[in-house]
């Protein structure tokens, strides 16, 4: 079998009309997933025009590039966007609206869709997007007769039991900005107070003194190098709340019985998961014909069909309400019933918020606090507080 990227290069050689997709994904089902919506939509649009999607290394590379794009003027036709990029290419003024031109828009999570609209316009199309669940090994849990926990205090018991048993933490969490708006937004947390951006609430400081706690009382251990599917095999795991996206990555690493559930919460609901992923944006500066075609692709994309094998491929949300009536979903929904969970966990989700200098906050200021005080370089306040400063003087203007 040829490789799904071979084939659209072929598809585009002949194509009159190529719109470039630059994308975050380095590999893995997204990417082949992605790729083979490609294909089929080029075939079904041979002779007229074709979309190559292009990586670019990660999401963050991913929105480096096309900042530079900017400069060059050598813009795709589309790219991933994360809420955050939107309101950055906004600035520039860089994006079109799509209002008006999304054929399957009544059936689309309205939930997503809000999230790309900008003084009442919308600027993206939700395609991959992901909430964060809970994983878990279900021989582990069966071992210490433990049932998956439906609580925040039900989860960091059941974690320090079965740690003390083992001798060693079994809540794995990556210490940066997603796992930690987990325990933020779960603990009552928000980001944005009148309008200003706070990093160092009490909710904050509990957050991250709940995860220093847990690696100082042996219950949560922080992976520091690659994703937590790579490190299985190095120790004992036990749980992890995490992107849906990488469900098909934790399948194929699981030597054990891998479960997913939703977030543990409160007694009457699940816990509320950070939504991450990307939307597809389409640039202004670009040829008509290329953007003619890009319309066409999220069309396509964004149809029942596509969001039913993107999602049962990926661990994706189906962006399309309507995808779960296809029979793709139906028939993996009986093969793999967990797949629900990721449907169930979408109705309790929160975002970060959709300011254009989140992206260098999340990663360059709250990020490195919270990998400080997890590596015990300082304590959660400090950590926080000389965060908040950072942020005060980014959004100031002193440090842009
Ligand atoms: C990733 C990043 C952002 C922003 C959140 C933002 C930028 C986070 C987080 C930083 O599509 P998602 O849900 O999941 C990713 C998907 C495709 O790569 O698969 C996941 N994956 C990949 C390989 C693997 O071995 N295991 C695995 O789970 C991968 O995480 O996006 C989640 C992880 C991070 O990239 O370290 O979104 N994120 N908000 N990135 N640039 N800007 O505002």
């Amino acid at each position: 079998q040829q490789k799904a990227e071979d084939v659209i290069k072929a598809q585009c050689e002949k194509a009159p009309v190529v719109a470039e997709l630059w994308h975050g994904f380095r590999g893995g089902a997204p990417r082949a997933a992605l790729e083979n919506l490609a294909v089929e939509f080029n075939k079904m649009n041979a002779g007229q025009g074709c979309v190559r999607p292009i990586s670019q290394g990660g999401y963050r590379d991913l929105s480096t590039k096309i900042k530079a794009a900017f400069a060059a003027g050598n813009l795709p036709a589309m790219a991933q966007a994360f809420e955050n990029n939107i309101a950055l290419y906004l600035e520039a003024d860089a994006l079109l609206p799509l209002d008006g031109k999304l054929e399957h828009l009544a059936d689309l999570n309205p939930f997503f869709v809000n999230a790309v609209k900008f003084d009442g316009k919308l600027y993206g199309l939700p395609f991959n997007k992901s909430v964060q669940i809970l994983y878990f090994n279900r021989d582990l849990l069966s071992k210490h007769g433990i049932e998956v926990p439906g609580t925040l205090d039900g989860f960091i018991a059941a974690a320090k039991k079965i740690s003390e048993a083992e001798g060693e933490p079994v809540y794995w969490f990556r210490p940066d900005t997603s796992t930690y708006a987990y325990w933020f937004f779960n603990m009552g947390g928000r980001y944005l107070h009148d309008g200003k951006v706070v990093v160092n609430s009490p909710e904050g400081v509990k957050a991250l003194e709940t995860l220093v706690q847990g690696v100082k009382d042996g219950w949560a251990k922080p992976i520091t190098s690659g994703y937590i599917n790579q490190n299985f095999g190095k120790g004992v795991y036990g749980f992890s709340t995490d992107s849906s996206a990488g469900y098909s990555y934790y399948l194929r690493a699981a030597k054990f019985d891998l479960g997913i559930a939703t977030l543990p919460g409160t007694a009457e609901h699940p816990g509320y998961g950070l939504v991450q992923g990307t939307n597809l944006i389409v640039f202004k500066d670009v040829d008509a014909k290329q953007q003619a075609v890009a319309f066409q692709f999220l069309n396509f994309v964004s149809g029942p069909k596509a969001q039913a094998l993107f999602a049962a491929a990926t661990g994706y949300v189906p962006i399309n309400l309507k995808a779960v009536d296809e029979p793709v979903l139906q028939d993996h929904l009986m093969e793999n019933p967990d797949f629900q969970v990721v449907i169930d966990q979408a109705n309790y989700a929160a975002f970060e918020p959709a300011i254009p200098e989140w992206e260098q906050i999340r990663f360059d200021i709250l990020g490195q606090a919270i990998t400080e005080a997890v590596l015990g370089k300082a304590t959660p306040k400090e950590a926080l507080d000389k965060a908040q400063k950072q942020v005060e003087d980014l959004l100031s203007g002193k440090i842009r």
